[in-house]
């Protein structure tokens, strides 16, 4: 009698927590984001490439964190404060490596190029321009003034690798990437071309794509280079390793920009504006030192990275191959019909590909939600069933 209560208290028990599950993981899915959007935030790259209906499913996830592998960020901007991706583990200024990762007071990330720990701007130089650039593209806050990046919620980690010429050596690089695999990175930004491929750059590449860090890079080109003239048929490293999504550049028509590099290997493009009148024709986002600029030839990559983020906001566990099927399969075709050596499989499509990744987050949220709690009811009822009998 007692066993027989006990027993059907327990089937209760499993009801209600299943139902209660099911409710707190498809409300958690289904919950719209409220957007505080002014249309003056919206670049003509942002329309391009379909995002605003991706943004109803997701503006990104505050514990998604791209690392830019670039020039340095200012995250002083009002546009970027509050997306900046700090080193919780890290005390800053006191001397001690507290989290034990090899690099002193990496609060903030860190400077490969100088080796300190201080990556963003220290005085007004304009090289920090470039990162900050990539970095309002990718998250700059939907705030209602400036611009707005792709995936406006996730946080950006700062990791300087570039020159004051934006050159860099294919060493400093290995180190931002390993740097940014041990810390946490779920995605990285490489605005980045003619990096060699070095045994230690081959061997961190390695190291991201074993980990599920999805990295994102440039095909590569020159802005004072016509293709016409001076031909560029080849696509360039980190972009050109199998482990990179290789992105190439539309310009303001949808056509392919004539700075950037081409060759069968492009996974997908995405809007990097042209030589032509910068106040139309070139992509807009924040800037150093002084609020935000115009600039052509860098906003393909971080784009994408931003859109993979936005995946990876919806299900963490989201691989590469997942990230190139969702962004390929639903890219809509440009140029020659079918895949072609310019635009890849074609321009991204932000709000299919979102959507895509949007089905997995279901498949794997219904099987917690509801699979997982039936599973284990079975199990708890076969045992005592098999007790009852021996
Ligand atoms: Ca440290
Ligand atoms: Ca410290
Ligand atoms: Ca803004
Ligand atoms: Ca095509």
């Amino acid at each position: 009698m007692f066993n027989a209560k006990n027993r059907s208290l327990r089937k209760r028990f499993l009801l209600i927590f299943t139902i209660t599950i099911s409710f707190i993981f498809v409300g958690g899915l289904s919950e719209g984001t409220s957007l505080i959007l002014d249309s003056n935030e919206m670049c003509w790259i942002l329309d391009r490439i379909n995002i605003i209906d991706a943004w109803e499913i997701t503006t990104g996830d505050p514990d998604i964190v791209v690392a830019v592998i670039d020039s340095g960020i200012d995250f002083s901007h009002s546009d970027l404060i509050d997306n900046q991706w700090i080193n919780k583990d890290e005390k800053p200024d006191n001397g001690k490596d507290d989290d034990n990762n090899g690099y002193i007071d990496d609060r903030f990330g860190w400077d490969f190029y100088y080796d300190d720990n201080e990556p963003g701007p220290e005085g007004m130089e304009l090289y920090h321009g470039h990162g900050t650039f990539v970095a309002g593209i990718i998250a700059a806050s939907m705030n209602g003034y400036g611009v707005v990046g792709v995936s406006p919620n996730v946080k950006v980690m700062n990791l300087r690798a570039l020159d004051k010429f934006l050159g860099h050596s294919s060493y400093n690089l290995s180190k931002a990437v390993n740097y940014a695999v041990d810390n946490g990175a779920d995605v990285i930004n490489f605005c980045i071309d003619g990096a060699d491929a070095v045994a230690e750059l081959n061997a961190s590449i390695e190291y991201a794509y074993d980990n599920n860090v999805i990295m994102v890079g440039s095909v590569g080109g020159f802005g004072w280079t016509n293709r016409r003239i001076w031909p560029r048929e080849f696509i360039e490293f980190p972009a050109a390793y199998d482990e990179v999504i290789c992105v190439s550049a539309t310009d303001y028509y949808d056509g392919y920009a004539n700075y950037s590099n081409w060759g069968y290997g492009i996974d997908v493009s995405a809007p990097g504006g042209e030589l032509a009148d910068p106040m139309i024709y070139y992509p807009n986002s924040t800037w150093h030192p002084v609020g935000y600029s115009q600039l052509y030839g860098i906003s393909h990559v971080p784009q994408v990275a931003g859109v993979v983020a936005l995946m990876k906001s919806l299900n963490r566990s989201i691989t590469l191959e997942q990230a190139k099927e969702f962004l390929t399969t639903t890219a809509v075709d440009i140029g020659d019909p079918g895949y072609d050596e310019y635009f890849g499989h074609g321009m991204i499509n932000a709000t299919a590909a979102v959507l895509e990744a949007a089905k997995i987050a279901e498949t794997s949220f219904i099987f917690v939600s509801l699979v997982a709690p039936l599973l284990i009811g079975l199990i708890v009822f076969k045992r005592r069933q098999l007790k009852k009998y021996k």
